[in-house]
Order: structure tokens, then C-alpha cells, then sequence
């Protein structure tokens, strides 16, 4: 065990009112290091007692309190504190990530990178938020201004704790909502983490809590409670009609981030070496963890065999280690998900889909860690689950296409609608696929997995609605107060 990265005795409580509290069930949980297998902390086991608590904090802190009362420029202010604070902080934050994820130490660090970003642009952007003015009947004066919500609630995923953490707070903070956070039970170090450095840069009570729990009580509990104004939630297809159904039965409004199966658009004359180094390093980041991971590669049939022995050379050189080891990619999150992902490579098998080549796993990582060697198969029938299914693993899925109009179909072909790209020099054609495709982010001739912070991001169809990132992000996570005033 590394003493670096042991957890804050403090993850062991509800963080509430910028202060530890035990959770009233008195329960933890413990915490599994993926790289290891082994347990290597505790954390609260909270619950709906907690959850209420954190609820009438955070109504308290943005009706009446510090927090409500604050200007957007001091609220810009304090955000700012906080990205620098995350900046002096990252090596520990990283640490302790890595731990808590598995994940490589160079990708945990680039996430504290991306963390403190949110909340500097975040920081920045939250008093350059403007309203109207509407040309109305003759002695009218109409404005609108963003106004709060009030009281919003975060339930967030394991894949990147801080980056979410980030992510769904930032702009909730900038706009003066109140904020309740149920991070995940398999990853939920840094998010209480930060919450602590929070309250150490000066955030009022009440602006933050972050009760960590098991999903079906913490989780079921925020979402459900009636005297919440919106939810924000990223994770599975099937918690997220859970986390609607709760907000329809509150009529409050929901932004949903549920994954996807995104597709890069291979055409021949694209510059295929830099095409395939880019699908293959942004498939394994996060061990293909991310929602946003492009795991489908569609290849003009002209162009299959030259794409394939160039993604077939990458994967091969693929390695999977600890945190430590810093290789390519690390484990994934735990038992659940490595089983899950070696069912799609026995039913892979029994279909007969081809591996065109599989990573491996380094020697030396221990023997309970989640280890799982990348691999690529192609050519995958079209309606074979690989094709159309999100893996959530090192997994890349290639499949020939015939002409622009095919590309366009396969690539419209899943339920999903996160992100795509296009690769081709032929810029009227990378633009008019580009249109064709139904997604929320579509890059040409390159790939970020996620995007930047400036940009906004979500789902089409059925990866889910509403969008976070960029300003796009403030507008969805506030309202509009119109004010309609008669004068003389
Ligand atoms: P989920 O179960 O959807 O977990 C996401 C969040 O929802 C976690 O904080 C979870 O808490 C919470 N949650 C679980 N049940 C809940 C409930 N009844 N009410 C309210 N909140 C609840 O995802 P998972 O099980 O971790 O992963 C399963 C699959 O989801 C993955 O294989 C992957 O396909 C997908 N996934 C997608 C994403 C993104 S970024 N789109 C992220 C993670 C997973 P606990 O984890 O503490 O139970």
C-alpha cells in the first residue's frame, strides 16, 4: 500500500455545511483500488437521513444565506480560488485518483489539469452571463435576466471523479445554485476531496455538500427528494430513466449524459497514420472508460485493409499496468465490469468476429488487479452487439462502409449520439458527412475524447439531453426570470 495516496480519514463521513459529519446509519463502505484488488479505504455509507440534511443545507445557503446573497463576480472570484487551490493540490489530487480508479498517474494528472480548468473557466465566465431586453407594448419595459435555480443535485459516475466533479458543479456554482453532490461508490475520493478544499478557499456553508453512498440509497434518495430544483446526471441508460422518472414525479427538469458507441468515419484519402494513432490512443484513455470513447471505426471498403494493419500495429503495442507502471492504460473499475467486458469476448468468440489483434497486460501487476488487454475485432457484422452496444472497455469495433451514403447509415445505426468524427482531406466531403451525423460533438480530422471545457457537450437520441461544458452549460443549469415593468 502506498502511504501517498491513502485515503483523508475524512472520506470517511458526509461532507455537509463544510464540515465532516458521520452518516447517520452509521455504515461505511469499503474502497477497492482496481490496480490491486484489495481494499484500501472507507467511506461513508450515506443515506436518505444525510441526504435530507445536505438538501435543507444547500436551501438554506441559496435562499437567505452567504451563498444566495454573493455577487456573480464573487462567486467568479471564489471559483477561481479553487481552480488555483486544485492547481497546488494536483499531485495529491492525482494520487489519490489513481488509487481510487486505477488509472495511469500521466492520465489522472492531465485530469487535475482539466478539473482545475473547469472551475477558471467556470470562474471567469460567471458574471459575463447576460440578459435581454424585449421591445414589448408602448409603455413596457421588459428584461430577462439567468437566475438559480436554487437547489441543484449531481449524481456522478466513477470513470473521472474530479473531471465530473468539475464539470457539473462548475457551472451550477457560477450561477449560484446550491449544490448536492451523490458521487459514485466506486470512486468518490476526489470529489470529497475537493468539496474540503472548497471550504478551505472560503466557499459559504451550504454551497457544496457531497454525500458519497450506494446508488439505490444515497443515489435514489437525492434524486428523489422534493425539495430539490433540478438534477444533473451522467452514468447508464438504465439509472438514467430512474433519475427521469424521479425528476418527472418533482416536475423539475433533468440533463442526462448517458454514453455512446461514437463513430470515427475512416475515408481513404485521409492521412491514415495520423487517423489510426488518434482512434486507437483516445479508444484505451481510461482503459475505454469514457462516454464519450470513439469505439467504432467505420473504414471505406477501398482503404479496410491499410486501416486495419495500422490500428492492428497500434493495438498490439498496447499495455495495460498500474498507476505506477504509467503504461498505456490501467485496469478497469472493478470485478463487475471485467466480467461484463470479458462477456462480449466470449460471445465475440462463439459469433466468430475476428480479433485483429489484442494488447497485453504487464508483468508484474498484481494478481487481483482488473486487468484487461486491449483488443480489436473486424470486420464486425452490423448487427452484431460489438457494432452497437457501448463495451465501456479497451474495445474497437471495425466495420468496412461502401459509399458516403452507407458511411452516414452505419454511423446513424446505434441508439447513441454523443460524439463522431469525420477523417478525410476532402474537406467539402468531410463537411457534408460531418452534417449527416447525428451527434452532439463532431470533430474532423481529429478526436478528443469528451472535448474541450469551452465546448459544449451531450447527447442526440438516446445518449441523453441537455448540455454541460462551455456557456451552453450556464444556460442549462439556471432559468430565466422575466420582468415585465408599466411605466407612465
Ligand atoms: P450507474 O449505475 O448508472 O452509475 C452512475 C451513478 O448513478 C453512480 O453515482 C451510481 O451510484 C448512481 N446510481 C446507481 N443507482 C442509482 C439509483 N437507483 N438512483 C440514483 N442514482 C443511482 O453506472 P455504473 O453501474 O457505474 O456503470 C454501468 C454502465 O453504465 C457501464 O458499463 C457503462 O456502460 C455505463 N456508464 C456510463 C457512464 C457515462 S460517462 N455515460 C459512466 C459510468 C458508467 P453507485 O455507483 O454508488 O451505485
Amino acid at each position: 500500500m502506498n502511504a501517498h495516496t491513502k485515503a483523508p480519514e475524512a472520506a470517511k463521513g458526509v461532507f455537509i455545511d463544510n464540515r465532516w459529519h458521520k452518516p447517520a446509519n452509521g455504515r461505511t463502505l469499503p474502497v477497492v483500488a482496481p490496480a490491486e484488488g484489495v481494499v484500501f479505504a472507507e467511506i461513508a455509507a450515506g443515506g436518505a437521513e444525510d441526504v435530507d440534511r445536505a438538501v435543507k443545507a444547500a436551501r438554506k445557503a441559496a435562499e437567505g444565506g452567504a451563498w444566495g446573497r454573493m455577487s456573480a463576480t464573487e462567486r467568479g472570484r471564489l471559483l477561481t480560488k479553487l481552480a488555483l487551490a486544485i492547481e497546488a493540490n494536483a499531485e495529491d489530487l492525482a494520487r489519490l485518483e489513481a488509487r481510487d480508479t486505477g488509472k495511469p498517474m500521466k492520465q489522472a494528472r492531465a485530469d487535475m489539469v482539466a478539473t482545475a480548468r473547469y472551475f477558471e473557466f467556470y470562474g471567469g465566465a460567471a458574471d459575463k452571463v447576460h440578459g435581454e431586453t424585449i421591445p414589448f407594448l408602448p409603455g413596457y419595459f421588459v428584461t430577462t435576466e439567468r437566475v438559480p435555480f436554487g437547489v441543484t443535485a449531481h449524481v456522478i459516475p466513477w470513470n473521472y471523479p474530479a473531471q465530473m466533479f468539475g464539470r457539473t458543479v462548475g457551472p451550477a456554482l457560477a450561477m449560484g445554485n446550491a449544490c448536492v453532490v451523490k458521487p459514485a461508490e466506486d470512486a468518490c475520493l476526489t470529489p470529497l476531496r475537493l468539496a474540503e478544499l472548497m471550504a478551505e478557499v472560503g466557499f459559504p456553508e451550504g454551497a457544496i455538500a457531497v454525500v458519497p453512498g450506494l446508488g439505490e440509497e444515497a443515489g435514489a434518495a437525492l434524486s428523489g427528494h422534493p425539495d430539490i430544483d433540478f438534477i444533473s446526471f451522467t452514468g447508464s441508460p438504465e439509472v438514467g430513466t430512474l433519475i427521469q422518472t424521479a425528476a418527472a414525479r418533482n416536475h423539475i427538469g433533468c440533463t442526462l449524459e448517458l454514453g455512446g458507441k461514437s463513430p470515427h468515419v475512416v475515408f481513404g484519402d485521409a492521412d491514415l497514420d495520423t487517423a489510426a494513432s488518434v482512434i486507437a490512443n483516445t479508444m484505451v484513455q481510461n482503459a475505454g472508460q469514457t462516454c464519450s470513447a470513439g469505439s467504432r471505426v467505420l473504414v471505406e471498403k477501398a482503404a479496410y485493409e491499410r486501416v486495419v494493419t495500422a490500428l492492428a500495429d497500434r493495438f498490439g503495442k498496447l499495455v495495460a499496468g498500474t498507476p505506477e507502471m504509467d503504461r498505456d492504460l490501467g485496469p478497469v473499475i472493478n470485478a463487475t465490469q471485467k466480467k461484463r467486458i470479458e462477456g462480449f469476448f466470449a460471445r465475440a468468440e462463439e459469433g466468430s468476429v475476428p480479433v485483429l489483434a489484442s494488447g497485453t497486460i504487464a508483468a508484474g501487476v498484481p494478481d487481483g488487479g482488473f486487468f484487461v488487454a486491449p483488443r480489436i475485432y473486424g470486420p464486425v457484422p452490423r448487427g452484431n452487439e460489438l457494432a452497437n452496444k457501448e463495451v465501456f472497455g479497451p474495445v474497437l469495433s471495425v466495420l468496412p462502409f461502401e459509399d458516403e451514403a452507407d458511411a452516414v447509415r452505419l454511423a446513424n445505426g446505434t441508439d447513441y449520439g454523443l460524439m463522431a468524427a469525420v477523417w478525410s482531406h476532402d474537406g467539402n466531403r468531410a463537411v457534408r458527412v460531418s452534417r449527416g451525423i447525428k451527434a452532439g460533438q463532431v470533430y474532423i480530422n481529429a478526436f478528443g475524447a469528451g472535448g474541450g471545457i469551452e465546448l459544449p457537450f451531450g447527447g442526440m437520441k438516446k445518449s441523453g439531453h441537455g448540455r454541460e461544458k462551455g456557456f451552453a452549460a450556464l444556460h442549462d443549469i439556471s432559468t430565466i426570470r422575466t420582468t415585465i415593468i408599466k411605466h407612465g
